[in-house]
């Protein structure tokens, strides 16, 4: 995203979605629910879920969640979803955080829930894992600077999560932060100063209670490699990738909007909002298409990602051209 610091690396041929991956088709195709209007938050425990390589530990009782995902969405190859990836805390090339997220110690770790709400607490991770149901849900990703992915993530809704803390009425808000440990997030330890850390983001909290709006653990039915934002990230996935804040250490009900990290750091390009919109170009580039990571030819970029059915609720009457 920092167009003046990031050298260009382009994905390797090995990161191309080889035949394999596309072989659980029936999981891929929910084309035909889809158009028959069925409910897409069913679950059918006896699904088969999406099995990574075992480079981490398998997650156990996961259930068959959210998989709508039209017919060309086939997932994107785990070598390319952990191998390509933003995470600054580890550098600004998309080979870095693959490559140096090895020192993050994602035990122990504890998440801290403050501001308005009536339990406020600091909850242990395996806690969490033990108190959330967890599903496999598809979902699609698009990062703002026109390449998009499919994965298979293992999570829990966020709203769930931040109901057990029991918000108050006046919480309008949900703002999340990234771990700050300079020794592990080397990126963090730079002279340049490559972005403000914390990194930090927020949702308004209809939004966070959206059932799609998810909380992620776990890759391909594994635990979440360090990459991807271990042991705990959040995935909104009608929204721009720089919301789904990664390796979250804090969560904390708000009455204002959060200053979110990207937006701080250059206004006229990144917002609060940050919807995925092909009618909004960002400043410096037309967001209408996007390459799906292993693809070749573009594709034409959806509203909201693909899910306006879900989320065009939430912004109805709002010019997203102001709010973007
Ligand atoms: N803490 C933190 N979270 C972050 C980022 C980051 O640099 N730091 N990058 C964001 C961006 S721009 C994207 S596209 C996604 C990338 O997630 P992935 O590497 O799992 O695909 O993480 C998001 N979350
Ligand atoms: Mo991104």
């Amino acid at each position: 995203m920092l167009i003046r610091l990031a050298k260009r690396s382009d994905v390797k041929s090995s990161e191309i979605t080889p035949k394999a991956l596309y072989l659980n088709r029936r999981s891929l195709i929910a084309g035909a629910g889809a158009i028959a209007g069925a409910t897409v938050f069913g679950c059918d425990s006896k699904a088969e879920l999406n099995k990574g390589p075992g480079k981490t530990t398998k997650l156990e009782n996961v259930k068959e969640g959210y998989r709508k995902v039209g017919e060309k969405d086939a997932l994107t190859a785990y070598e390319a979803v952990t191998g390509y990836n933003n995470f600054y805390e580890f550098g600004t090339d998309k080979g870095d955080p693959a490559q140096e997220a090895h020192r993050l110690k994602t035990r122990p770790w504890t998440v801290k829930v403050d501001g308005l709400c009536n339990k406020p607490g600091t909850v242990d991770i395996d806690d969490i894992l033990k108190s959330n149901p967890l599903e496999e849900r598809i979902l699609r990703h698009r990062c703002v600077e026109g390449w998009s992915m499919v994965m298979p993530w293992v999570g829990f809704s966020l709203g769930d999560f931040l109901n057990s803390f029991e918000p108050q009425g006046s919480a309008k808000f949900v703002q999340f932060e990234t771990l700050v440990r300079p020794e592990e997030m080397i990126a963090q330890k730079s002279r340049f100063e490559i972005l403000p850390w914390p990194y930090v983001e927020g949702l308004r909290m209809d939004e966070a209670m959206n059932p799609l709006a998810t909380l992620v653990v776990g890759l391909y039915g594994e635990v979440l490699p360090n990459q991807n934002g271990a042991p705990l990230r959040l995935e909104v996935p009608w929204k721009y990738g720089f919301k789904s804040i990664k390796s979250i250490v804090r969560v904390s009900f708000v009455e204002k909007e959060p200053r979110n990290t990207w937006k701080a750091m250059q206004s006229s390009e990144y917002g609060f909002y940050a919807n995925v919109n092909p009618n909004v170009d960002h400043p410096r580039w037309s967001q209408a298409t996007e390459r799906r990571i292993g693809d070749v030819a573009r594709r034409k970029t959806l509203m909201f990602n693909g899910y306006e059915e879900e989320v065009a609720s939430l912004y109805a009457g709002m010019d997203l051209k102001k709010y973007y």
